[in-house]
């Protein structure tokens, strides 16, 4: 997916303070598109929040917040099947520690570079501040692409890239997870192999483990699940409930699956999902049990999906914002929700727009979203129950408890509250009613800055 091109902050030039610091972070971090999108949407929100707490401005808390603490890349060789040699690029961007140990997930995807784990870890930040949770923000990845590879290759692959990472984790240090292209598999991976290099079964160190050795439950379907609950919330603060709504998802994985299943669960209909490939159509409702074979269990394409159901449609290619909805959630990757797509869904309708997937969305959709009147919920809010899950994973490791899948889920139903409560009541202190990309920004920005000034010029 493209990013936008880089320009100065729209509608910036009332504010003197942010535009002249957002032009030194394009000029410092030269190509790093997608890191600009995200450092421009959050300081496009925060002049209100600077113009109150001048203290945060003397002490240069923009300039030390979009200035990742520690970045560490690394060379990641491995051979595949045949004997041959290949060599990735490992990442990890250790971005904040004011709230806690940095905390985000690894992306195996042949499209990471630093620009976009950098914006990943930059939006982790705000994130995990909304959880309430005492996690900081990271993130990592390799663009190593795990598709094709038989199981022995993504072990080699995994215990390569942690021979190297190992040394910078710690359950009091950092602490990553799954995301694009990593899953419970590659968590195992990884895994065994910090234990084997540290001599140390330390459960705290990598969230999303198996349930037999130190997982949590609901972390598999937390993502998914909180970024429907946050919906339901924008939804029942305008009188309205999920019962009964047409939903579409974008992806099919992790994230996209687990929403599906709640929004099932909840009284909706989902008529698509979605992968690089193209996407399905399938108006009698999103067969879950047949999309999780294809999917968990086969590691197959959606156009298998509409083979082998009478119901469906595989139409190749982008497209899937044109089935008209009265939800969409795109749960798949960054920059794939344009302004044209967003206007095709205002035109349709739809009432509110939740990014199951980091920064799916691009600005000029946000904001022909908003100027609708479209309930939008940014990533960094909706999706925001995969991580604060992890957080809960953590604190059963560090009690040696494993809580069951009720309580489990209603923790999560409460911080997903939390977080949409928190973005409303944010947005409207700062004269921005149901702006929740003004509340997530500010409420996750207030957090992260008042530790940073307790804790000194570090
Ligand atoms: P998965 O790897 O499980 O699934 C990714 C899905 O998105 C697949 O359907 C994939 O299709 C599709 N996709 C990925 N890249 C592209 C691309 N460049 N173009 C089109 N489709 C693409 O990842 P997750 O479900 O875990 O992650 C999805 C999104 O959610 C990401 O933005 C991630 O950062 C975000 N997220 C994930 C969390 C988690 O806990 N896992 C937590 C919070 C956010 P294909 O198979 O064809 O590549
Ligand atoms: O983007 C995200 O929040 C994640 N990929 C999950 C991170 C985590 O540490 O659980």
């Amino acid at each position: 997916m493209t990013a936008t091109p880089d320009s100065a902050i729209p509608h910036a030039a009332e504010n003197r303070v942010i535009e002249p610091l957002y032009a030194e972070i394009l000029r410092r971090n030269q190509g790093e598109k997608e890191f600009h999108q995200a450092v421009r949407e959050v300081l496009e929100t925060l002049g209100p929040v600077l113009a109150q707490r001048p203290e945060f401005v003397d002490a240069r808390i923009i300039e030390r917040i979009t200035e990742p603490e520690r970045q560490l890349i690394f060379r990641v060789p491995w051979s595949d099947d045949s004997g041959d040699i290949h060599v990735n690029r490992g990442f990890r961007v250790e971005f904040s520690s004011s709230l806690g140990p940095y905390k985000g997930g690894l992306r195996f995807h042949p499209s990471v570079n630093l620009g976009i784990v950098k914006f990943l870890g930059f939006e982790q930040i705000f994130k995990n501040a909304l959880t309430g949770m005492p996690i900081g923000g990271g993130k990592g990845g390799s663009d190593f692409d795990p598709k094709g590879r038989s199981d022995a290759e993504i072990m080699r692959f995994c215990q390569s890239f942690m021979t190297e990472l190992h040394r910078h984790l710690g359950e009091y240090t950092d602490v990553p997870a799954g995301d694009i292209g990593v899953g419970g598999r590659e968590i195992g991976f990884l895994f065994g192999q910090y234990k084997r290099i540290t001599n140390r079964f330390e459960s705290g160190v990598l969230t999303g483990k198996g349930l037999g050795w130190g997982g949590a439950l609901v972390r598999t379907e937390a993502t998914g699940y909180g970024c429907v609950l946050f919906t339901a919330e924008m939804l029942r603060s305008r009188g309205e409930s999920l019962d009964g709504q047409r939903i579409a998802v974008s992806g099919s994985g992790n994230v996209a699956i687990y929403a599906i299943e709640k929004a099932q669960q909840l009284g909706a209909t989902v008529i698509t999902c979605s992968d690089s490939d193209g996407y399905v159509v399938d108006e009698k409702g999103i067969d879950l049990a047949l999309l999780k074979e294809i999917k968990e269990a086969g590691r197959g394409r959606v156009a298998e999906y509409a083979e082998r159901r009478a119901e469906a449609v595989f139409v190749p290619g982008t497209g899937v914002w044109n089935v008209p909805c009265d939800v969409a959630l795109p749960c798949a990757t960054q920059n794939e929700l344009h302004e044209a797509d967003a206007l095709t869904l205002v035109r349709n309708g739809v009432k509110a727009v939740a990014e199951g997937a980091n920064m799916p969305t691009t600005p000029e959709a946000v904001r022909v979203l908003q100027e609708a009147g479209v309930a939008f919920a940014p990533g960094k809010a909706a999706n925001a129950g995969g991580v604060a899950t992890s957080a809960l994973e953590m604190q059963q490791n560090a009690s040696r408890d494993s809580w069951t899948f009720s309580h489990t889920e209603e923790r999560l139903a409460e911080i997903m509250r939390h977080i949409h409560d928190s973005c409303y009541t944010t947005a409207e202190r700062y004269g921005r009613p149901g702006n929740y990309v003004v509340g997530a920004n500010i409420a996750g920005f207030e957090l992260v800055a008042d530790a940073m000034l307790a804790q000194g010029l570090i």
